[in-house]
């Protein structure tokens, strides 16, 4: 049992570390370490399992972070409690180019920070999203293996974010019990007091939300405790609103926004040092109160012994298959099925959607591969992303390994970004191109993360006809394409479909995007190649030497690349088509290679029913563009690729004209 005027001074370590970190990288945000020090303290100290010396271990809780610009209180953490990624040198160097200790708790950067957070409300969605991989592992592979809980610590931004009522209420929807939300209620954000802005009854919504609400003072340790041994009880997520004083102990600035996002001050901090009867200098913890903070470190060190012991008992099946999941190896029986398929698809060459090949593809896919988990964002039927495999996750069955996110895009690729970082699971979700916008920051996230989710991004461009232009994908393409690490695919048939597929199934470090029509679309690689063409990112799919004309394009556009050929070289010229499925990988691709595939010819046409943007890497500043120059229109497909000029016979003039007048 931890004594009242030792749980303070537990508490005061974070509070000290954090406002001197700060106060010494002359930038950070020393108030909310400082007034949710005391919600940590009790549950790092107490509650939470985890084992600094083997932070992965599969079965420990997850601590979610929300509200991110408060990372001296997961480093102050981290370090107290013996992780051996943060030393107190690092505590020092917060904010520093190079150190660990970045601005915001970066994922990758120390062992024992579970996502990165910056953007408000993420966190919570990352949360839920870790919730609902426990609860599907476990109904997997018991509660032996996998019975953990998740919390998350959300501050007012958090909570005002529109992602945040996304994941809120998929969460109480599907009766997520062993999440635990701290709402740190400081009633304090950059411009002033919430109610300048905001006058929701947080409680409420929560409720309202199929949550269970917990009110208390948050800088009462016994509160604090009880509170937390109620909500795991529930059999509904929980939202403990903990009171809390942002910047607590400092006499002057605690409850004001100057301690939101700003050194104390010397002053200040000296002021808070004499008012909490701190006697130490800045970054020097006395050694009882260390040796605490450490002894709570190895509390759990018996738990993850004896889950070692079940999991090397549970049958060499099992422990094989929970362990390469959770390393996040893929099962050997991927390939040799993806090269049957492949086979049959050249054999059949039929001609369907994308988004249908995409469903194909993944009929193999989740047969042989059990820890993808799928869904849409109501949009099912559309996205095809449901195959016979997949059947509902609810509440009353985790096990299902479809989620019907609802219409939460944001939250929908939050929660996968959750998901992945939780492990034992690939998340892939269903929604439209043009949707993308509403998911755009947790897919940066995850390409900043480097981990592995990938979105099937359906009805990619004016060929989804009568739906018009609020839904047709203009921009996007080159938007996706401009986040680093992130593969955006946009495959041309069948083929090409399942090759890329299998691309993203193998990136374990970064996510991708699929971008599929809704419209039909001939098999183009009508001839069995084993190896996997479209990992080039671009290739001859059409080869000829000494080229008169090459032809680049993407998707559903090389049909119309084909067929321009067919009519130039009737025409005498003679024209190398290339499939162009991902931008990213291409240009990862040796010199000698891209040297290759660029070629030379005097004329280079780019067709994608886009913007031009980022074309000229394959067609040159000069190279003739077919594609779109502003926004689509209704109607149906082939009459609006004929009004926009994205046909073979545009393409055909357009090359002509040039022949005849080369730049
Ligand atoms: C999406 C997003 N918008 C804006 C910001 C900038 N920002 C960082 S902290 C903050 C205020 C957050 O207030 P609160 O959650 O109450 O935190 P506290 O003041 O308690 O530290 C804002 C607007 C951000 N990090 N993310």
């Amino acid at each position: 049992m931890i004594s009242r005027e030792k749980h303070n001074r537990m508490a005061n370590a974070i509070r000290f570390l954090s406002m001197d970190a700060v106060e010494k990288a002359k930038s950070g945000h020393p108030g909310l370490p400082m007034g949710a020090a005391d919600i940590a303290t009790v549950l790092f100290s107490r509650y939470l399992r985890f084992d600094p010396k083997k932070p992965g271990w599969p079965d420990r809780d997850r601590f979610v972070l929300s509200a991110g610009h408060g990372s001296m209180l997961i480093y102050s953490l981290l370090y107290l409690l013996g992780y051996d990624d943060i030393s107190v040198d690092d505590i020092k160097n917060f904010r520093q180019l190079g150190s660990p200790t970045a601005g915001h708790p970066e994922y990758g950067h120390a062992a024992g920070i579970e996502t990165t957070t910056g953007p408000l409300g993420q966190g919570i969605g990352n949360a839920v999203g870790m919730a609902i991989a426990e609860r599907h592992l476990a109904a997997e592979f018991g509660a032996e293996l996998v019975d953990h809980y998740t919390y998350v610590l959300a501050g007012d931004g958090c909570l005002m974010e529109g992602i945040s009522q996304e994941a809120i209420s998929l969460a109480g929807h599907l009766r997520l019990g062993k999440l635990i939300l701290f709402w740190d209620n400081n009633n304090i954000s950059i411009d002033g007091p919430i109610s300048i802005a905001d006058s929701t009854d947080q409680p409420m919504r929560f409720r309202a939300s199929g949550w269970n609400v917990i009110e208390i003072d948050g800088q009462d340790p016994d509160a604090i405790a009880s509170a937390i041994e109620s909500a795991r009880k529930s059999d509904r997520p929980t939202m403990i609103a903990a009171k809390t004083t942002i910047g607590f102990g400092a006499p002057k600035k605690a409850g004001s926004k100057e301690a939101h996002g700003s050194p104390l001050g010397a002053e200040e901090i000296a002021a808070t040092r004499k008012a909490l009867g701190w006697t130490d200098e800045p970054f020097v913890i006395p050694s009882d109160i260390l040796d605490a903070w450490r002894i709570a470190g190895l509390r759990s060190v018996k738990e993850r012994k004896a889950w070692a012991d079940r999991l090397a008992n549970s049958g060499n099946d099992t422990r094989m298959d929970f362990e390469r999941r959770m390393n996040g190896e893929l099962p050997g029986g991927l390939e040799p099925a993806m090269a049957t398929y492949k086979r049959k698809l050249a054999e059949e060459k039929p001609n369907v959607a994308t988004r249908k090949a995409s469903e194909m593809a993944l009929e193999v896919i989740n047969a042989v591969v059990p820890e993808t988990l799928g869904g849409s964002a109501d949009l099912t039927g559309s996205n095809n992303t449901r195959t016979s495999q997949t059947k509902a996750m609810t509440a009353d069955n985790y096990a299902g390994r479809y989620i019907h996110y609802g219409i939460r895009e944001h939250g929908m690729a939050a929660m996968m970004n959750g998901m992945a970082l939780h492990g034992g699971v690939i998340p892939y979700s269903g929604g439209f191109l043009i949707f993308s916008d509403y998911c755009r920051p947790s897919i940066r996230l995850a390409a900043l993360m480097g981990i592995r989710v990938i979105h099937v991004l359906t009805h990619d461009s004016i060929g989804l006809g009568e739906d018009g232009p609020t839904h047709q994908p203009v921009e996007h393409m080159a938007a996706l394409r401009a986040i680093p690490n992130l593969l955006m695919f946009r495959p041309a048939d069948v083929v090409e479909t399942a090759e890329c597929w299998q691309v993203a199934l193998a990136s374990a470090n970064r996510p991708s995007g699929i971008a599929l029509t809704r419209q039909n679309l001939p098999t183009v690689r009508g001839q069995f190649i084993e190896e996997n063409l479209s990992a080039y990112g671009a290739y001859d799919l059409v080869s000829v030497s000494e080229a008169d004309v090459t032809i680049f394009a993407s998707g559903s556009e090389i049909e119309i690349a084909l067929a321009a050929r067919d009519q130039l070289e009737a025409k005498g010229h003679s024209t190398r088509v290339v499939s162009v499925p991902c931008f990213e990988l291409f240009e990862e691709q040796s010199p000698e290679y891209r040297r290759a595939i660029l070629g030379d010819s005097p004329v280079k046409v780019a067709i994608e029913a886009g913007i031009r943007q980022g074309w000229d890497a394959f067609i040159g500043s000069d190279g003739i563009f077919i594609g779109m120059t502003g926004f689509g229109a209704s109607g149906p497909y082939k009459e609006l690729y004929k009004h926009f000029g994205i046909t073979p016979e545009d393409t055909v003039t357009a090359v002509e004209a040039r022949l005849k007048t080369p730049r």
